[in-house]
């Protein structure tokens, strides 16, 4: 296998010295992570598929679920984010809880399985406002998974309870809270941090939040926000950071990269990085997360094609449903401004990639095989 590989093309030593830890399913250093963007883009979808396939074999997976994004208002200010207003400022928007159950019993007597709740930092609502909606969404979807808020919101609710972030943790669990999504984690490294989310939660704080929320029992997803002005290093580093924590704890389900999308936002000037490099950024995050499970490709945000294409390039998972009711990604110039798929498309989009499409859960057990 090694061999046939480095006959694909001409390789430097170095280069056949990371192929070959590759095929043995060895751990790659940061140096060698980072030299893995220097890879030509078809040999690393060989060796991400390769890894891929003895974790996932050909299975994709995808979930029936729905967002909720209670509000756009938010305290802070960051650079990329397309999404946030002041209160009263035009175009915010502010669902008062009647709303939000209303839309939650909508889903009363279908068959979606997740909720995922997001939306900014307001500057009023705290952990009870928030936990008592869990509640309530509870009381009329009794089996819904509740994933909700990143870990900058709960960084904020917490603080603003006045209580340890095990505690307020362990009372939003009490609540009927499940799992957290991997939003806020930007890029670690601190002076690109500082430069597109200088106020928020720094990354000792994300990652904090999340080795806590692992210790009391609550799963949780990583992200990375790549494609604006980090660079290659500080991506790996930031992959370094996640892989150290899952090591550690074994409480992430899955990793996301999440594309830089230019609309609307301070960053606009800078542009967004070509499919080329979404697939590549997909690719080297399969081969770097040894120890995570799961690479999903976010659709709303990639696009339908390129995110069945990165099923090449060892994404294993696709996100769900959706049915239109996330803003993040159409106000920041996504493809799909309504976007939605029944899970017919879905599993068509699976299967025309030539994989088995699997219906999970929030943590991956299987639903439905198709
Ligand atoms: O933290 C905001 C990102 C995140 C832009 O856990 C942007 O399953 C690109 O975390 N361009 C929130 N990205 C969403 C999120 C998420 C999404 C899907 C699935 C899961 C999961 C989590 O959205 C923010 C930020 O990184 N974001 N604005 C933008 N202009
Ligand atoms: Fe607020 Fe989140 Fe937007 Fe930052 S990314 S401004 S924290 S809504």
């Amino acid at each position: 296998m090694i061999k046939e590989i480095i006959q694909l093309g001409s390789f430097t030593d170095s280069q056949k010295r990371i192929i070959t830890k590759i095929i043995n399913q060895e751990r790659l250093s940061i140096q060698e992570g980072i030299e893995l963007f220097n890879f030509d883009l078809g040999i690393l979808g060989i060796l991400a598929s390769y890894l891929n396939k003895i974790k996932n074999r050909d299975q994709v997976y995808f979930n029936k679920n729905f967002h909720i994004e209670p509000t756009n208002i938010c305290i802070y200010d960051c650079t990329f984010c397309s999404y946030h207003r002041k209160i009263n400022q035009e175009g915010s928007w502010e669902y008062s809880m009647e709303d939000i159950l209303k839309k939650a019993e909508s889903y009363k007597n279908t068959d979606v399985t997740e909720v995922h709740i997001v939306g900014g930092v307001h500057p009023n609502r705290d952990l009870h406002y928030y936990g008592t909606m869990i509640k309530k969404i509870k009381d009329l979807l009794p089996d819904i998974h509740v994933k909700a808020f990143t870990a900058v919101e709960l960084d904020f609710m917490i603080r603003k309870a006045h209580v340890s972030l095990e505690e307020g943790l362990l009372l939003l669990k009490d609540y009927g809270l499940n799992s957290i999504p991997g939003g806020g984690a930007e890029i670690f490294e601190p002076e690109i941090r500082k430069q597109v989310c200088h106020e928020k939660s720094t990354a000792e704080q994300w990652l904090t939040i999340h080795e806590t929320a692992h210790k009391v029992g609550l799963p949780s997803n990583a992200t990375m926000l790549y494609g604006h002005i980090e660079n290659k290093q500080n991506r790996i580093d930031h992959l370094d950071k996640l892989r150290e924590l899952q090591d550690r704890t074994n409480g992430f389900n899955t990793f996301i990269p999440l594309k830089f999308k230019k609309a609307n936002n301070s960053l606009s000037y800078i542009g967004e990085v070509n499919t080329l490099e979404d697939l590549k950024m997909f690719a080297v995050s399969r081969i770097y997360l040894d120890n995570f499970d799961h690479i999903k490709a976010y659709w709303p945000m990639l696009g339908k094609d390129v995110s069945q294409i990165s099923l090449s390039f060892g994404v294993d998972d696709i996100d769900g449903t959706i049915d239109d009711s996330t803003k993040i990604y159409s106000m920041a110039g996504a493809k799909d401004q309504k976007p939605t798929m029944t899970t017919n498309e879905l599993i068509d989009l699976i299967k025309t990639a030539g994989k088995k499409p699997v219906e999970r859960d929030t943590v991956y057990n299987i639903v439905k095989e198709y």
